[in-house]
């Protein structure tokens, strides 16, 4: 049976803002963490250049981010549990939310929709408010849809670079 039902398709947001004892710097780090993504059941589809963004949160290391496109049979549990494996793999240090961290994997958006269990949301639900994810997403699908709100990569990039309108909400009745 070639040619079957095409498989699910996620894309993963990679971060790191430390550098690995044997790779080096954080884009080096992400360069490794693309290689190690790719395997027997989680094809490599795309991915976006490696930018350097400014820290959110409380760490003041720059980061350097990408997000992949893969393909892969995997459900999100199961997407998760591998991407957790290869963070640890890279020596991710957990106790410390936000912290500095060697590599940061999320699932950002998967072709089936949404999922929501205790421990994993999809679409990452700060996809919206993070340039550093947006920037990178839009190069490789930019007319993605978040099944949640129906506004395309696309357009939830310009949203948060297009600069806010002045809130007329205390004057105006
Ligand atoms: N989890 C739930 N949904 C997801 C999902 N869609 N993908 C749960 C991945 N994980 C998901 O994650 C904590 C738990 O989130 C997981 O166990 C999983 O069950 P974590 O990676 O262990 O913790 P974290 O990353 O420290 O916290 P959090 O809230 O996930 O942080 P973020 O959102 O990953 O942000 N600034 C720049 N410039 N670039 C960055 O990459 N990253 C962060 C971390 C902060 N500032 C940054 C960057
Ligand atoms: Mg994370």
């Amino acid at each position: 049976m070639s040619n079957a039902t095409p498989l699910p398709l996620y894309a993963i947001g990679l971060g790191s803002n430390r550098r690995h004892v044997r790779f080096g710097d954080p884009r080096a780090v992400l360069l490794a963490a693309l290689a190690a993504l790719e395997s027997d059941d989680i094809e490599a589809v795309d991915a976006s250049p490696i930018i350097a963004s400014d820290p959110i949160g409380p760490s003041r290391r720059r980061y350097a981010n990408a997000v992949a496109l893969v393909a892969s049979p995997l459900s999100p549990p199961e997407m998760l549990e591998r991407l957790q494996a290869i963070e640890a793999s890279f020596g991710r240090r957990t106790g410390q939310r936000w912290g500095a961290r060697t590599l940061d994997l999320d699932i950002l958006l998967w072709s089936g929709g949404a999922w929501s269990d205790g421990t994993l949301t999809i679409p990452h639900p700060a996809i919206e408010q993070r340039a550093f994810v947006l920037g990178p997403l839009r190069t490789i699908v930019a007319d993605w849809l978040h099944p949640l709100t129906g506004r395309s990569v696309r357009q939830l990039a310009a949203r948060l670079t297009r600069p806010k309108p002045v809130d007329r909400g205390a004057s105006a009745h």
